[in-house]
């Protein structure tokens, strides 16, 4: 059986040499325009970033190395992670190596860690805890400790690899931990080296699931929040930081950041408050009519409806849809998932009536919340470290291939206002000259 190392470095001989020749052969070829719009709108749209872990078709949504995400929705996190790293489903020996090996690394986080959290002020949000840890967690590099030794850029691939299975493995004791200190859950909770990632990481938090469906759920959610490609933020800014060789812990840890604002990741927070502020205004589920006049409340105020909306999607997210059905088959009667399903009946009609907004269809933070609520994870503030957790393997495994194809610094030019406007104004169409 080959190991996932030997697996990969065979992938990357033939993909170095594949994308050497490709670029002496089609180099100079136009693949996209660049509009004076685009350059003011937040770049959407510019095809400008490679990424072969993930796609979004903005018709389809997140496709897994070729794969829909609704076919591997039901995986395990390893066997997806193995898919994002190599392209392969991996057989039942792969996988079960590489759950084994996590386990392993799960429990080796360092003691001192828990100090850096420790000494964190006790308001602190959730992800600026879990992005310090990460962060704290740097000395541990296998990248700067070989970086530092003399490594040549052909092998940067390999302690990058190192690095991404000790941070997919470690992530979950650091937000459990987290979880446990932040809203006095008491003592931390080993991981044991028998389970998966999935059922690892709900023992630690220390709820419970005697029925074993809050388990199905983390797998689930770790799946599907796992990859969105590269160009959104998270991806993007772990991406940037690591072309300047920072490790993973600088890279990821600055992901994460990115991830904790409410445009993003922190949207499942938002989401979920959303909906259970319009329940406690309502005394209980509420009516259609409640929900487009509560909605209106939240468009007057200038607030964006957190859920919907997506800068690249323009049908309702696949991953809202496999949690959709996730609650339709294990808690169809639970309040606030009958609410989530009623704003979904509203909203969508609702935005639709705002020109302006491109997309109305949910994204993957508007039913999620309902989920974990209903299996006893109520602390909101917690949501986006469960995404931070999850997207470790994406971001991780991009800069893995980021690595091994020897990308250089990504570093693009910016423009002064001065030198669009006079540009813009003498240009045809099409291109602008070069600044
Ligand atoms: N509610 C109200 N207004 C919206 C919404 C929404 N859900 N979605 C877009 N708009 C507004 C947007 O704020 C913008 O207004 P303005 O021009 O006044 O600034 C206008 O519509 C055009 O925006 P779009 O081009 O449709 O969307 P854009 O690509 O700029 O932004 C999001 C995408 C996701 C940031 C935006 O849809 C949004 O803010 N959604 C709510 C927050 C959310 O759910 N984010 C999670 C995204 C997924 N994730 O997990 O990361
Ligand atoms: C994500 O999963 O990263 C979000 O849907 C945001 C995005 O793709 O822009």
């Amino acid at each position: 059986m080959a190991t996932l190392k030997e697996v990969l470095a065979g992938q990357i001989s033939t993909a170095r040499q594949n994308a050497k020749e490709f670029v002496k052969q089609y180099g100079t070829k136009v693949i996209d325009q660049v509009t004076l719009e685009q350059i003011y709108g937040g770049m959407r749209g510019i095809s400008c970033l490679i990424c072969d872990t993930s796609s979004v078709p903005a018709d389809k949504g997140l496709i897994i190395r070729g794969r829909p995400v609704a076919e591997v929705a039901n995986n395990l996190p390893e066997e997806v992670l193995w898919l994002l790293l190599t392209g392969e489903m991996p057989d039942k020996a792969n996988t079960e190596a590489l759950r084994a090996d996590l386990a392993k690394r799960s429990a080796a986080v360092p003691e001192y860690v828990w100090k850096v959290i420790d000494a964190m002020p006790a308001d602190a949000h959730p992800m600026c805890l879990f992005s310090t840890a990460i962060l704290a967690l740097e000395g541990e590099s296998a990248f700067r400790k070989r970086y530092d030794e003399g490594l040549r850029k052909e092998d940067f691939w390999e302690p990058t690899l190192e690095d991404t299975l000790n941070l997919v493995a470690q992530t979950p004791v650091l937000a459990a931990g987290i979880y446990r200190k932040k809203f006095n859950k008491g003592a931390r909770i080993a991981p044991d080296a028998k389970l998966d990632l999935g059922a690892n990481f709900v023992r630690m938090l220390g709820l419970d699931d005697k029925g074993g469906e809050f388990t199905k759920l983390m797998r689930l959610y770790l799946v599907l929040h796992s990859d969105h490609e590269n160009g959104n933020v998270s991806a993007m800014a772990t991406a940037t930081v690591n072309s300047a060789l920072s490790d993973l812990y600088y890279s990821l840890s600055a992901g994460m950041n990115g991830l904790a604002g409410p445009l993003h990741g922190l949207a499942n927070q938002e989401c979920l408050n959303w909906v259970l502020g319009l329940m406690k205004k309502l005394g209980g589920t509420p009516t259609k009519e409640q929900i487009e006049h509560y909605a209106d409340e939240t468009l007057g105020a200038g607030k964006v409806i957190p859920g919907y909306g997506h800068g690249v999607l323009r049908v309702t997210d696949p991953r809202f849809e496999c949690f959709y059905e996730f609650g339709k088959k294990h808690c169809p009667e639970d309040p606030v998932f009958k609410t989530v399903k009623t704003v979904f009946e509203v909203i969508p009609g609702k935005l639709q009536q705002i020109q302006k907004i491109k997309n109305p269809w949910p994204n993957v933070d508007a039913a999620s919340g309902s989920l974990l609520y209903h299996f006893g994870l109520t602390e909101t503030l917690f949501y986006t470290v469960l995404f931070g957790v999850s997207r470790t393997m994406g971001v991780c495994a991009q800069s893995l291939w980021s690595r091994a194809m020897m990308q250089p610094l990504i570093r693009p030019k910016s423009v002064t206002t001065a030198f669009l406007e006079s540009t813009a104004k003498t240009a045809q169409s099409g291109r602008l000259p070069t600044a």
